[in-house]
């Protein structure tokens, strides 16, 4: 089948990369960068990769709940060597309890890392290129969030494509307690702290996440806008993580602190 306009994939080879990416994602096993087997990949090919996988685990009777960006933060971008920010979609089956356990049995987990993240509830449709005050006004909550990401690429190596199309390595999250939000006072230059097993391990701040997490909510309502879409009232946001994501093991317990809002913390099981 020809691949369509604006595609180098056809709907067939979409199709494909998405059912062999989530095998791996079910299976743990690492596969190889789609950008080395398919040269050409686009932006287009990796969302309409993405959108596909998300139609297999919706087949599965999981559900949205929400986006997440990434790559909003220098630290990550310098640690992925991947420079423009990403957006993928969390389910329901994602969320692990805050202060719960987080397994890394069968299909939890092929090589995870944990990073530290804030996050909103958007309480109102939001469309379009809308400034940071609109964002936030739309906001009902703000809190402090783990992300675990797992990579299903061999070695954790990705281009921008190749994340994109494996749903921005989203594997799970955990969200703290939520605070309400007052104005920009709440989200900006708050402190923040990863800790393994009680050790500070990454420092940072909440405006290194897009020089303010708000700024990373706004930018995503364009980026869905660009593709005709947008940021449905009842979803949950994540705006990125603000440091470097850290490799977890069975046992370690991990816990985010962001000055002024907040903690959430998970033990890692086996
Ligand atoms: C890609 C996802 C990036 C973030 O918060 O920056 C991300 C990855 O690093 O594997 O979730
Ligand atoms: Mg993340």
């Amino acid at each position: 089948m020809p691949a369509r306009e604006g595609f180098s994939l056809s709907t067939d080879q979409i199709r494909q990369a998405a059912l062999d990416l989530d095998f791996a994602r079910i299976e743990g096993l690492e596969r190889e960068q789609f950008s080395r087997r398919y040269p050409g990949l686009n932006l287009n090919d990796a969302y309409a990769i993405q959108d596909e996988g998300v139609n297999l685990r919706l087949a599965q009777k999981e559900k949205i709940i929400g986006l997440k960006m990434g790559l909003t933060s220098a630290s990550k971008m310098k640690q992925m060597g991947v420079n423009s920010p990403i957006y993928g979609m969390l389910l329901d089956t994602m969320q692990a309890p805050d202060q719960g356990i987080f397994s890394l049995e069968r299909g939890r987990g092929i090589h995870p890392w944990i990073e530290p993240e804030i996050g909103f509830f958007i309480a109102q449709d939001l469309r379009g290129k809308i400034s940071m005050d609109t964002a936030l006004a739309a906001c009902s909550g703000v809190y402090a969030a783990l992300e675990i990401v797992d990579s299903r690429y061999s070695d954790f190596k990705f281009s921008l494509h190749d994340v994109i199309a494996d749903n921005c390595s989203s594997c799970a999250f955990v969200l703290g307690p939520w605070a309400k939000i007052d104005g920009q006072k709440t989200i900006k230059k708050m402190p923040l702290t990863l800790f393994v097993n009680g050790e500070a391990v990454e420092t940072g701040s909440s405006d290194d996440i897009f020089g303010n997490p708000a700024r990373a909510l706004a930018e995503l309502c364009a980026m869905l806008d660009s593709r005709g879409l947008y940021l449905k009232k009842g979803s949950m946001v994540r705006a990125g993580a603000a440091t470097r994501a850290v490799p977890i093991e069975p046992g370690s317990r991990v816990e985010v602190f962001v000055q002024g809002l907040g903690r959430a913390s998970v033990l890692i099981s086996a």
